[in-house]
């Protein structure tokens, strides 16, 4: 296992499309493995695979309360087959953007295909946060973030900052 390093915003590698894996090979299964050991570590309840600058279709996401046994779930190639016309709305994060939070709305429940680490093809059901977040790292897979579902205003406030962030960070270890 191996902890992975996670790209910052902005950066062009996040705005990027990923590619289909088709099947679940040791190396994908690595992969998925990496990104939970690395997600867990940040800690964070989910992570997309171009986040760690791999551009394929996978995303790991373990959505289970404090109190409760870890429920690791590892998805290749993901696919929204149903949502819901119901909306819901939820103060999102993300690990690429460290610091900054915004409500997003989106589809309260949806119906998720993909292939488990055993390339066995899988339906999950998901609603509440778990939703929030499948469909999170789903856009990461077409190199949306979280800010493109809000005003550019206050999109290119969080930019700004995150800009200046990473600017500084260089300076100092100069
Ligand atoms: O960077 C990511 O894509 C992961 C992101 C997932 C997410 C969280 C909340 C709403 C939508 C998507 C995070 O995990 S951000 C960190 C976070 O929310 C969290 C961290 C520790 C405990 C609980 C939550
Ligand atoms: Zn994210």
């Amino acid at each position: 296992m191996a902890l992975l390093d996670i790209i910052i915003a902005p950066d062009p590698r996040l705005k990027l499309p990923a590619k289909p894996v088709g099947h679940v090979t040791p190396e994908i299964r690595q992969l998925m493995d990496d990104m939970l050991e690395t997600m867990y570590a940040a800690p964070g309840v989910g992570l997309a695979a171009p986040q760690v600058g791999k551009l394929v279709r996978v995303i790991v996401v373990d959505c289970a309360k404090k109190d409760q046994p870890r429920q690791p779930l590892r998805l290749a190639d993901p696919e929204i087959v149903a949502a819901s016309e119901e909306l819901a709305t939820y103060e999102e994060g993300c690990l690429s953007l460290p610091d900054q939070f915004a409500e997003v709305e989106r589809p309260k429940r949806v119906r998720v295909r993909y292939r488990d680490e055993n390339d066995k093809v899988q339906e999950i059901d998901a609603e509440g946060l778990l939703a929030v977040c499948i469909q999170h790292e789903m856009d990461h897979l077409e190199g949306t973030l979280f800010v493109d579902h809000i005003s550019a205003l206050r999109r290119n406030m969080i930019l700004r900052k995150l800009q200046k962030q990473k600017k500084s960070k260089t300076l100092e270890s100069a």
